[in-house]
């Protein structure tokens, strides 16, 4: 693990800019592992300085691709969508408190040549950490830039060898209704699934997360390991996964059998189409004072665009 994240959290007024300056290049050259970002980066506005304060909240001293700035530690960690444990955000913190995710296994099983139940700690010991900064945009439009340690999905995959049958990838989340009382709700269908097609899971954005800033990820963004998938809504970020099985079949999933007209499979953020009970143009930064334009694919089209050449994105939301 990167000591590089542990200097990051500091208040930039408690540091001179050339320690920002150097912690930033660092990180630069830590972030290098995304292809292309490090030039990226390198030209991107220094954050610390472009960025208005909010109520004496000091932006992290370094930033994502396109020059936005880091949220903090705190934000990312006590504003989180986490139905298992509450449908308010800000009580998904204190609620998931004694959640233990250790030990933990993660089946990977289905359309695979070996399939195979791995403990956390094979995963992180087959596949080194990287450090990724990767946006968030929930489909309830705030957003949050955060960055996590993990691996690619894709890396994991082609270890388990798919067949050429498997199309998607279905991810579940934990079932443990005695720890995750919001699992007691009957309004959803526990436990929370999510899926993938093959492409967009084999893809070099999508990430196992095992952690942020550096530390093991906490219970309430999913510990011990969650999905990111950054051009799509937060929900398909599936969180304390257990089983990922691969499959000829497109998964159900949690929020599609909940309301299909409004949360479809492929939920590619798209400021074009709007959530059938709100606007989707435009989102609120958490931490920021005025709106942002939300950007097609959550701005990482470069990668992702040609995932979807052939399809009406206004029909397959
Ligand atoms: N198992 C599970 N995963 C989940 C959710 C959830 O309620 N349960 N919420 C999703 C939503 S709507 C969002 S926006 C992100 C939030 O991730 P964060 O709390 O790390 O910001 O997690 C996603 N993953
Ligand atoms: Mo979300």
């Amino acid at each position: 693990m990167s000591h590089r994240f542990k200097s990051v959290p500091v208040r930039s007024s408690e540091i001179t800019p050339k320690e920002t300056y150097l912690s930033r290049r660092d990180f630069i050259k830590a972030a290098g592992v995304i292809a292309g970002s490090a030039a990226l980066l390198a030209c991107a506005p220094d954050a610390a300085e472009s960025t208005p304060e909010v109520a004496g909240v000091t932006r992290p001293a370094f930033s994502d691709e396109l020059g936005n700035p880091a949220n903090t530690f705190e934000e990312i960690t006590s504003y989180n969508n986490y139905y298992e444990f509450s449908t308010n955000k800000e009580a998904v913190k204190p609620l998931s408190e004694s959640f233990n995710a250790n030990p933990w296994t993660v089946e990977v099983t289905g359309m695979v040549a070996k399939p195979k139940t791995f403990g956390i700690e094979d995963l992180l010991a087959m596949f080194p950490q990287e450090e990724r900064i990767y946006r968030l945009r929930c489909v309830e439009a705030w957003s949050m830039v955060i960055p996590w340690n993990g691996f690619s999905l894709a890396s994991l995959l082609k270890a388990v060898e798919p067949t050429s049958d498997a199309q998607y990838v279905r991810f579940e989340t934990v079932y443990r209704p005695e720890e995750m009382k919001g699992q007691g709700s009957p309004f959803y269908p526990w436990p929370y699934q999510e899926g993938l097609r093959i492409d967009e899971a084999m893809n070099d954005l999508t990430l196992l997360a095992t952690g942020l800033y550096g530390e093991m990820m906490p219970n309430q963004n999913g510990a011990p390991i969650r999905l990111v998938v950054p051009w799509k809504y937060g929900f398909k970020s599936i969180k304390s996964i257990v089983k990922i099985e691969l499959t000829d079949q497109r998964p159900n999933t949690l929020w599609n059998t909940v309301a299909t007209n409004e949360y479809g499979f492929y939920a590619n953020v798209n400021p074009n189409v709007d959530h059938p009970r709100w606007s989707q143009a435009s989102e609120r930064r958490i931490g920021e004072l005025t709106r942002r334009e939300t950007l097609m694919f959550n701005g990482y089209g470069e990668q992702v665009a040609d995932l979807y050449a052939d399809m009406d994105l206004s029909l397959q939301y």
